[in-house]
């Protein structure tokens, strides 16, 4: 295995408000592959959808004896995974009738020495932060951020204060059909900061406190995702909380 010079950090909270806990996460620093999910339906549901999701797409990537190796490999296996996550989700969902529609949202990252590639699906987001500038590089599948793109608000938070539901997702797994799976790459600098988190922290805290939050990192990378979960909390914690982070150091 090269040294990656990566550093993972991660957490999850039920934040202020929630019962229970629907987000789920995994992290693999050995591997370099990260997984967030956001579930969504009744009972447990949600939980199960999610932790599925990082289930399968987790199994998919360690199925081989080796990981991918470039960029075209991890996309393709990155999007194989989310497509037998769907399936597995849908599956069960006809299975269990408590799990009757249930879904989740989710966003992987697979990580080499050089370059990252993600792919995602839902309103759970990556950023990147470079030379203190903040970048959302996935694009949600949601209502709110439809109606942006169709021009009727600038931004989301534009969008948000009129009141526009931010709730609904429009693409998701578990449904019965492929689903289409958005995805990018990027190369790899020292000092780049990546995000990977759920609504949870994005509803709740504005971009430019995210962006203060992860300048203020210091060495410890570990103490980031609590203080990010604060911040979450601090403003109103009405859902679920992940992040995961990676650092090319
Ligand atoms: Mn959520």
């Amino acid at each position: 295995m090269p040294d990656r010079r990566l550093e993972f950090a991660w957490g999850t909270d039920t934040g202020r408000l929630r019962a229970s806990n629907e987000d789920a996460v995994g992290v693999y620093p050995d591997s370099g592959l990260v997984i967030v999910a956001d579930g969504i339906g009744g009972a447990s549901a949600g939980e199960v959808a999610s932790q599925l999701a990082v289930q399968t797409v987790t199994e998919r990537f360690h199925a081989e004896s080796t990981l991918p190796s470039d960029r075209e490999d991890a996309l393709r296996c990155a999007q194989e995974a989310i497509g037998e996550a769907n399936r597995a989700i849908w599956e069960s969902a006809q299975a269990t009738p408590n799990y009757a529609g249930m879904g989740t949202t989710v966003v992987v990252g697979y990580a080499s020495a050089d370059w990252l590639i993600f792919a995602h699906v839902g309103d759970s987001r990556l950023y990147r932060l470079r030379n203190d500038e903040l970048v959302q590089l996935t694009r949600d599948h949601s209502l709110i951020q439809e109606v942006v793109d169709q021009g009727f608000f600038p931004t989301l938070e534009d969008a948000q204060r009129y009141g526009i539901n931010d709730n609904i997702l429009t693409r998701g797994l578990g449904g019965a059909d492929p689903v289409a799976v958005d995805s990018g790459e990027e190369d790899l600098v020292p000092g780049d900061l990546f995000l990977f988190c759920t609504d949870g922290l994005t509803g709740m805290v504005t971009d430019n406190g995210i962006r203060r939050m992860l300048m203020s990192v210091g060495e410890d990378l570990d103490l980031l995702p609590g203080s990010l979960i604060d911040l979450a909390c601090d403003g109103g914690g009405l859902d679920n909380i992940t992040v995961a982070l990676m650092r090319v150091s």
